[in-house]
C-alpha cells in the first residue's frame, strides 16, 4: 500500500515532506516521481489532471487536500467505488471566517472605497454603517458557514443562514431549501456564498436571485466561481440594484487579464486565497484516514457522491 500526491500547483513537496515528517515509514510519491501505480491505495489531490486518478487500479481512497471536491466530479474518468474524503479543519474554518469578517467590516466602514479614491487625492467622507444595522445572510451552513455564523453573531451582526436541510443554531435565523430562499434573501443586506459547487448550486448567484435581494445589497462569493453567472452580476451592478461585490473565486483561475471584473468600480477581488489548507493542521487527519484504510475502518470526512459534497 502506498500514497500518491497529485496537485496542480507547486505545493506537492511541502505536503510530502510534512507527511513524511509525521510518519517517516510512509511509502509516498509525488505524481511525477517513479512509482508503481498498482501499489497506490490512496491519492491525496488538489485539482489533479483529468484521467490521472483512473491510472491507479488498486485505489481505495481519494483525499481532497481542500474542503471542496467539485473538481473531482468534473473528471468523467473519476474511478467509481473509491471513497472520497475532504478537509474538515477548524483552522480552515477560522481562516475563512476571519477573511469574510474582514471583507464585511471593510465594506460597512467604506475602507475599500477610501483606498480606491486615495490615488486621486480625493477627500470623501462617506457615511458608514454600524454592525447592528446590517443583516448578513450566509448561503451554506456547513463547516465554514456555521463557523462564520457563530463569529458574526458574536460580533453583534443580525445573522441568517440558508442550507439544504433544516438547522437550528443559537442566535441564527435559519432558512432551508427552495421554499425559504426568497424570504432568506429578502432580508439580507450582505450575502455570503459558502455553498459547495454541485449540479444544484451551479449558477445559483444569478439575476433571479439578485433580484430577490433588497436594493443596495452586497454580494461576497468565497465558495466557487461556478456559483456565479458573471454576466448577471455585471448587469445588475450596472442597473444599480446591487451596490457591489467581493469575489475570491472565479470560473477561470487565474482570472484572465482582460476580464471586465478587474476594472469594475463596484467589484473588489482576491486571488482564491480566502482560506488555504494548513499543511501541519491537516496532515494528522490524512494519516488517520490512511491508517483507517489499512485497518478496514470507516474513513472520516467522507463526501457523499450522491449529494456531490
Ligand atoms: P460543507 O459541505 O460543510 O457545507 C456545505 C453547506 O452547503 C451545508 O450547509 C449544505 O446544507 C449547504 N448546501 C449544499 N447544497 C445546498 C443546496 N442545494 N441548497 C442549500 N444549501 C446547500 O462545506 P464547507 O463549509 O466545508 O465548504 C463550503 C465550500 O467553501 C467548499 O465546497 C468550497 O467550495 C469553498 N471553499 C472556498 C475556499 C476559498 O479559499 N475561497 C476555501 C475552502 C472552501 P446541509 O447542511 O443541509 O447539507
Ligand atoms: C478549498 C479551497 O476548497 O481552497 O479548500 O477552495
Amino acid at each position: 500500500m502506498s500514497i500518491v500526491i497529485i496537485r496542480n500547483d507547486q505545493k506537492t513537496m511541502v505536503w510530502k515532506e510534512a507527511l513524511l515528517k509525521a510518519d517517516p515509514d510512509l511509502e509516498i510519491y509525488a505524481y511525477d516521481e517513479d512509482h508503481d501505480p498498482s501499489q497506490i491505495s490512496m491519492a491525496m489531490v488538489w485539482k489533479p489532471p483529468h484521467g490521472a486518478l483512473s491510472q491507479y487500479p488498486s485505489l481505495q481512497a481519494i483525499a481532497s487536500l481542500g474542503a471542496g471536491v467539485d473538481f473531482l466530479f468534473e473528471d468523467e474518468t473519476l474511478p467509481q467505488g473509491v471513497a472520497i474524503t475532504r478537509v474538515v479543519d477548524p483552522i480552515l474554518a477560522a481562516d475563512m471566517s476571519e477573511f469574510v469578517l474582514g471583507v464585511i467590516l471593510a465594506r460597512i466602514k467604506n475602507l475599500l472605497a477610501f483606498k480606491r479614491v486615495q490615488p486621486k487625492a480625493k477627500w470623501l467622507p462617506l457615511e458608514y454603517k454600524r454592525i447592528i444595522e446590517v443583516t448578513v445572510g450566509i448561503m451554506g451552513l456547513g463547516e465554514l458557514g456555521s463557523r462564520l455564523a457563530e463569529d458574526l453573531i458574536r460580533f453583534g451582526f443580525d445573522t441568517r443562514g440558508w442550507s439544504r436541510s433544516e438547522k437550528s443554531l443559537i442566535g441564527l435565523s435559519c432558512f432551508a431549501g427552495d421554499k425559504d430562499l426568497a424570504s432568506f434573501l429578502s432580508g439580507t443586506d450582505l450575502l455570503v456564498c459558502l455553498l459547495p459547487l454541485t449540479p444544484n448550486t451551479r449558477g445559483i448567484l444569478n439575476k433571479e436571485l439578485f433580484a430577490l435581494l433588497p436594493k443596495g445589497a452586497y454580494v461576497i462569493n468565497v465558495a466557487r466561481g461556478g456559483h456565479l453567472v458573471e454576466k448577471d452580476l455585471l448587469d445588475i451592478l450596472d442597473q444599480g440594484h446591487l451596490s457591489g461585490a467581493f469575489l475570491d473565486v472565479f470560473a477561470q483561475e487565474p482570472l484572465s487579464e482582460d476580464h471586465p471584473f478587474w476594472k469594475h468600480p463596484k467589484i473588489d477581488m482576491s486571488p482564491h486565497i480566502a482560506s488555504v489548507s494548513d499543511v501541519n493542521s491537516v496532515v494528522p487527519q490524512l494519516l488517520d484516514n490512511y491508517r483507517r484504510l489499512q485497518e478496514g475502518q470507516p474513513l472520516l470526512n467522507l463526501v457523499s457522491k450522491s449529494r456531490g459534497y
